[in-house]
């Protein structure tokens, strides 16, 4: 393997900057680790300028201690298959930051899932968070296990090793999970039973429990929710609404299921899903009926997006594309990372998208995001627009540690309040003249409420 400098150079023009020298130093550091390195970037590059006139940021080194995971742990996941066979995954949790609160993030279980893609997503975690306005630390979690095609048994065997290591590391005043890609009510409910039995405590130690065992209401709707509302309030700077127009959904998993949800309710026509197979393309519009076949499709008998287009007449499938070819006026990219790559943001910008709403995390690659930024639309990244999800994870361990449930009207005018404040935040941090950046908008103001709060807390 190559030998990686630590030391950057000084001579190199495109490292003649703050933020490149900085970039530089990470890179070294935390070599092999692309996502991580694409995160760290668009945070430092916002937040910079703030850094330069805040003398006590730079003497507590704020930067160079954010980029450094508190801890990270790593272990091994064996298990046994239906047929008897042995496997054995890794498993992960990034404990990021816990400077105003403790970590809170989700799992993924994914066969991309690698430190790289965990930090990646426990760095934007505890920027996200911190604009919530509630207290929690960052954190992400996972295992490069793949739960497509296994059995229920396999699976619950797998969540019980998995958390036979992880149980030592949290709990609802240290680490709180929740779920992520892969990890849903099923994951959720064998995880949560494997930590009763092991701890013999009963205790809000992760979110998005079954409304049966101390779950939140709308806690599985609320990312989708979320990054619904989050559109609202960015048109509504416009004078705009969501009412009767044409919206692009990737994805057809948690996130992408409760947008279409809150998309209809707001009379705006969803016409994409996806999947990893590929796009449906729906012109009729996906109604409400439909949804509920997804949901079932879906959640129950875990089937290709494909059979959409089986199923209801006057739908196409387009086997390995992503949907952002469909004209559009609203997109809503809510499968994974890095989905909008710079052609497609493009071509979505010259086929009529005034708004981009992500309930994915970092779906946009960062030429892309230049695209949006560039042509002026609407474009709320994902640690502002899918904040809902965590937000209301927040609210379940609140509900928890006053051993009380809330119904989903409370909850939900508390879901939208905390959205309409994260909107304000970003306009604060970010507009110039009459332009919100909500990149630097989300980033800044995400970023001085951790960095103050360290600064209060010394040198730990
Ligand atoms: P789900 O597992 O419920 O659904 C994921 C969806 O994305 C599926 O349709 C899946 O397709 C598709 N997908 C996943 N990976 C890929 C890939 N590599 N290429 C193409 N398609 C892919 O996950 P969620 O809906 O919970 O998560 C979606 C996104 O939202 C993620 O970025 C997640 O980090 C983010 N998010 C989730 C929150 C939550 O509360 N759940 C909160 C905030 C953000 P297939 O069915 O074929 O696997
Ligand atoms: O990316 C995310 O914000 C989540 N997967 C939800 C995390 C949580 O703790 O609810």
């Amino acid at each position: 393997m190559a030998q990686i400098t630590t030391k950057p150079s000084r001579h190199m023009p495109s490292y003649s900057t703050k933020v490149d020298l900085f970039m530089e130093r990470v890179i070294a550091r935390n070599p092999h680790e692309p996502e991580f390195h694409q995160a760290v970037r668009e945070v430092i590059d916002s937040v910079m300028p703030v850094v330069e006139v805040t003398p006590a940021y730079q003497q507590a080194r704020i930067l160079e201690r954010l980029v450094e995971p508190e801890r990270v742990i790593m272990f091994a996941v064996p298990w046994v298959d239906d047929r008897g066979e042995v496997h054995v995954n890794r498993g992960y949790r990034i404990q990021m930051n816990s400077a105003i609160g403790p970590y809170k993030g989700g799992l993924r279980f994914h066969p991309t899932v690698n430190l790289s893609v965990l930090k990646f997503l426990a760095f934007e975690q505890v920027f996200k968070n911190s604009l919530t306005t509630l207290s929690m630390g960052g954190a992400k979690g996972g295992s490069n296990f793949d739960p497509k095609g296994k059995s229920d048994n396999e699976v619950m065997r797998f969540c019980q090793s998995f958390m036979n290591e992880l149980y030592r590391h949290i709990g609802p005043d240290t680490d709180v999970p929740a779920g992520d890609i892969g990890v849903g009510d099923r994951e959720i409910g064998y995880l949560f039973g494997q930590y009763r039995k092991i701890a013999d405590r009963f205790c809000g130690v992760l979110t998005g429990k079954g409304v049966e065992y101390g779950g939140s209401s709308i806690r599985p709707e609320a990312t989708g929710y979320g990054a619904v509302y989050f559109a609202e309030e960015m048109l509504a700077t416009h004078g705009d609404s969501l009412h009767g127009k044409r919206a692009v959904v990737s994805g057809s998993g948690n996130v992408a299921q409760y947008t279409v949800e809150k998309l209809l309710e707001r009379h705006a026509k969803p016409v994409t899903l996806s999947d990893s197979g590929g796009t449906v393309v729906d012109e009729d519009g996906i109604d409400g009926e439909k949804l509920q076949w997804v949901m079932q499709l879906k959640n129950v008998r875990r089937g290709p997006i494909a059979e959409y287009a089986e199923k209801f007449t006057g739908a196409k499938y387009l086997p390995n594309q992503k949907p952002w070819n469909v004209p559009c006026e609203l997109a809503f990219p809510s499968a994974t990372q890095n989905e909008i790559d710079a052609d497609n943001a493009r071509t979505l910008v010259a086929n009529g998208c005034i708004c981009v709403s992500e309930g994915a995390n970092m779906p946009t690659v960062p030429e892309g995001v230049d695209v949006f930024l560039d042509a002026k639309i609407l474009y709320g990244p994902g640690k502002a627009a899918n904040a809902g999800g965590v937000a209301v994870s927040g609210l379940e361990m609140t509900q928890n540690a006053g051993v009380t449930h809330w119904t989903r009207q409370e909850v939900d005018v508390q879901l939208r309040k905390i959205m309409q404040s994260i909107h304000e935040s970003c306009v604060k941090y970010g507009r110039k003249d009459k332009f919100v950046n909500y990149v630097r908008g989300a980033n800044v103001a995400g970023f001085v409420k951790v960095a103050d709060a360290m600064v209060q807390q010394g040198i730990v």
